[in-house]
């Protein structure tokens, strides 16, 4: 098991595999690319096909060797359950989860120090982080670059996260985010953030390509197109992940909660229990905002989050009415089409 404990296999993850009959070899999937995967086993890499399982970079799971003599790419015959999962509402916005990183331990929000902060955005991220399960730490980087202090605005946007300053350049910073990171560690954050550079930074070489920001629009380039896993040793393993233009919610209802904790402490206090806090009588937050004891911006986030969370949530059950709906037509029409041809 020695290769495979550079990519976080542990005892725990042993007992998991115990409990399995599948017949095969236990690996994780380092890396997914073109519907092909990459698998880590005690063996060393071996490609794998999917073989019908929905697999991501972080699963841990049982493959098979080529059958065959000259064939170079195994199969995956299992896949374990997840745990900690980062997972959003499909771009493509065909209501679907996509899974970004699976068995993950912490989630590192990655924010650019020399460009205004987008609370909302941050916002999204760890609500996302937080319902992974996974701990959330925020990486404030290119703080070099930065023109003015941006750290106390991150600071209120992120309740419950250590936020770190981090410079890869002199390398400030770097110790103390390493001490608030453990075992499958995830890097998510806008295109230009910094991802790929502060992976290299821990590496401590280049492993990843990094890209300057394009100056006229600050924007930065997709220059890391996979989700791929880079052991670090002691146990800790680095996921970067290609920017994310737009990170929808997926029934990450508990992950806003922890997101925004003191609104959401203020909303058991609410008369109605479904309070959207908008014109509901007896609303606390909506009072604690009156009493200047609640940030507006912070309620109205929370407030889109939840609402978004819940448009998902009903657009997803009505695609599943249309297919089972569908289902049975398919299926009438094979039974009338079954009875007329006998
Ligand atoms: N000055 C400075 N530049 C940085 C720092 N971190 C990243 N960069 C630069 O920002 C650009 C984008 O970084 P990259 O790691 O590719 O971002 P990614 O898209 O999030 O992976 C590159 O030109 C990096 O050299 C930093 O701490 N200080
Ligand atoms: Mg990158
Ligand atoms: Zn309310």
């Amino acid at each position: 098991m020695e290769s495979l404990a550079a990519y976080g296999w542990t005892p725990q993850i042993a007992e998991r595999f115990a409990g399995s009959d599948i017949h095969g070899s236990p690996g994780r999937i380092v890396r997914v690319a073109r519907g092909c995967g990459e698998a880590v086993t005690s063996a060393g890499p071996l490609r794998v096909r999917p073989s019908g399982h929905h697999v991501c970079t972080g699963d841990w799971v049982i493959v098979r060797e080529p059958a065959t003599e000259g064939d170079t790419i195994g199969a995956v015959c299992a896949v374990l359950p997840r745990v900690g999962v980062i997972r959003r509402a499909d771009a493509s916005g065909r209501s679907e989860e996509q899974v970004l990183a699976a068995n993950v331990d912490t989630v590192v929000v990655t924010v650019a120090a020399d460009t205004a902060l987008d609370p909302g955005r941050v916002e999204r991220l760890l609500a996302l982080a937080w319902d992974s399960g996974a701990q959330p730490v925020v990486a404030l980087t290119k703080a070099d670059l930065a023109t003015e202090p941006v750290f106390n605005g991150i600071s209120a946007v992120a309740p419950g996260a250590s936020v770190v300053e981090v410079c890869a350049p002199n390398g400030s910073g770097l110790s103390e985010l390493r001490d608030r990171i453990h075992g499958t560690v995830v890097f998510v954050g806008a295109s230009g953030a910094g991802k790929s550079t502060l992976v290299n930074a821990l590496c401590g070489r280049e492993i990843q390509a990094t890209a300057p920001v394009r100056q006229r629009d600050g924007k930065g380039r997709h220059t890391t197109t996979e989700r791929e896993m880079f052991p670090l040793g002691d146990g800790l393993t680095l996921i970067d992940t290609p920017g994310l233009r737009g990170v929808g919610m997926w029934e990450a209802g508990a992950g806003i909660a922890a997101a925004f904790p003191e609104v959401d402490e203020l909303a058991q206090h609410c008369r109605f229990t479904d309070c959207a806090h908008e014109s509901e009588p007896g609303c606390a937050v909506r009072a604690a905002v009156e009493d200047g004891d609640l940030d507006a911006r912070r309620v109205e986030s929370h407030r889109k989050l939840r609402r978004e969370n819940a448009w998902v949530a009903a657009r997803s059950d009505a695609r599943l009415r249309h297919e089972r709906t569908r289902e049975a037509k398919v299926m009438s029409r094979a039974i009338r089409a079954y009875y007329r041809d006998r």
